[in-house]
């Protein structure tokens, strides 16, 4: 009698366990805990990385925080796009990729030509998707984006001809002697861009040519040619669209620093060497609180070298679970960078990495970290979405 009832109370306290509190997590990436809710609560995705007990009919805001409180939301009904454009810039976009293109309700916003001015595909144009086989070019998810830029009436940027990384393994294990990398460069860089000749507005051309310290980074192309990658590549790229504006992008050369004045100083020396240069594209990924206070001065030095500037590649990401001061500080921050752009004359416009949490790169390759977009994961407009239109404004 006395083991039964000990049996019978070990499995209460299981079944219980098993259970999460109304207001506690019940799921997300990572989490290893109960999954189902106490009675009266029901188990609600809040983001990729945190799903809450919700109390039943409490569900009605469709963003919660980790008190368990409703996230602030935005309350600006303007149009991004159209405030840029008003702004003196030449657009307001977004990433975007071609798996998230069967999402309906995602596509419809994105498809908002006086939200988004102006689209870029996050993958299908880089080497891995275009050459994946030396010599074999594939266009067809390049392609993809490029047809709904253009039936939407919206700008398409070109991303990216030469990185590191997402490349074949026929380039970047390859042992290829000067001549031929150059040649492969070359023939990369006139094909993909000379497929789309006339689509492509401005292209980010390099990308990530640089370590932290300033140094340029050891990959198959500067190991094999020096820094003459860098030319080759955007020559090839004029010659085979001569109207694309023709870019450099990096991380971390957003404020002052041993890696933008590694950039700024290659730039100097491509305008030396009549090299075609246009742009300089700072990519903008940044942390709730970090936006560097030197954004807009490092901007106006780049400024006066005669290049424009883009700002490619912005999200602005937290540790989650979100919380309406963390949403706060995340409004201040986008509004810093919008502004920022906005007070320098050649700063023609942003592109933020997708615009919504739903499809951000951040939470796969941050663990724990997310909330990086202007939009939720359920299409809600955040406060951030408030601190860029009153960046236009
Ligand atoms: O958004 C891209 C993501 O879907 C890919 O998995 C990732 C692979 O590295 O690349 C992401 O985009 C990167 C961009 O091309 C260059 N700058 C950094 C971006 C985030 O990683």
């Amino acid at each position: 009698m006395l083991s039964f009832t000990f049996v019978a109370f070990a499995v209460l306290v299981r079944l219980v366990a098993a259970q999460s509190p109304v207001w506690g997590q019940c799921g997300g990436i990572g989490w290893s805990g109960p999954t189902s809710c106490a009675a009266g609560s029901t188990c609600t995705v809040s983001n990729a990385y945190y799903s809450q007990c919700l109390p039943n009919g409490s569900a009605t805001t469709t963003t919660s925080g980790g008190s368990g409180t409703a996230l602030p939301t935005a309350s600006s009904t303007a149009k991004l796009h159209s405030l840029a454009k008003t702004a003196g810039k030449l657009y307001f976009g977004s990433a975007t990729d071609n798996p998230e293109l069967t999402d309906t309700a995602y596509v419809g916003i994105l498809s908002d030509n006086t939200m988004f001015g102006q689209i870029t595909p996050g993958n299908s144009m880089k080497w891995d998707a275009t050459e994946p086989e030396q010599g074999t070019f594939t266009f067809s998810g390049g392609q993809q984006i490029v047809d709904l830029a253009r039936g939407n009436g919206q700008l398409l940027r070109g991303h990216n001809c030469v990185w590191y990384n997402q490349l074949p393994s026929w380039v970047s294990g390859g042992t290829f002697t000067a001549a031929e990398l150059t040649s492969i460069v070359q023939t990369h860089c006139s094909t993909i861009v000379g497929h789309w000749a006339g689509e492509i507005v401005n292209l980010t051309c390099i990308t990530e040519p640089f370590n932290d310290d300033g140094t340029w980074r050891s990959d198959v192309f500067y190991n094999t040619l020096g820094e003459s990658f860098v030319a080759t590549a955007l020559m090839a790229a004029r010659s085979a669209d001569p109207t694309t504006k023709l870019y450099i992008n990096d991380y971390n050369i957003e404020g002052s620093g041993a890696k933008a004045t590694a950039m700024q100083n290659l730039i100097k020396s491509l305008q030396a060497a009549g090299t075609p240069i246009d742009g300089v594209g700072l990519q903008c990924h940044f942390i709730v609180g970090e936006v560097p206070t030197t954004l807009q001065t490092n901007m106006e030095a780049f400024a006066a070298l005669g290049v424009e500037i883009a700002i490619t590649e912005l999200d602005i990401r937290m540790t989650l679970p979100a919380t309406a001061a963390l949403y706060d500080q995340q409004k201040t921050d986008y509004n810093t960078v919008v502004s920022a752009c906005q007070a320098v004359e050649s700063c023609i416009g942003i592109t933020i990495w997708d615009y919504t949490d739903k499809y951000s790169w951040v939470p796969s390759t941050f663990s724990g970290q997310g909330a990086a977009c202007p939009w939720d994961s359920n299409f809600v407009k955040k406060p951030a979405f408030d601190g860029i239109a009153a960046a236009f404004s």
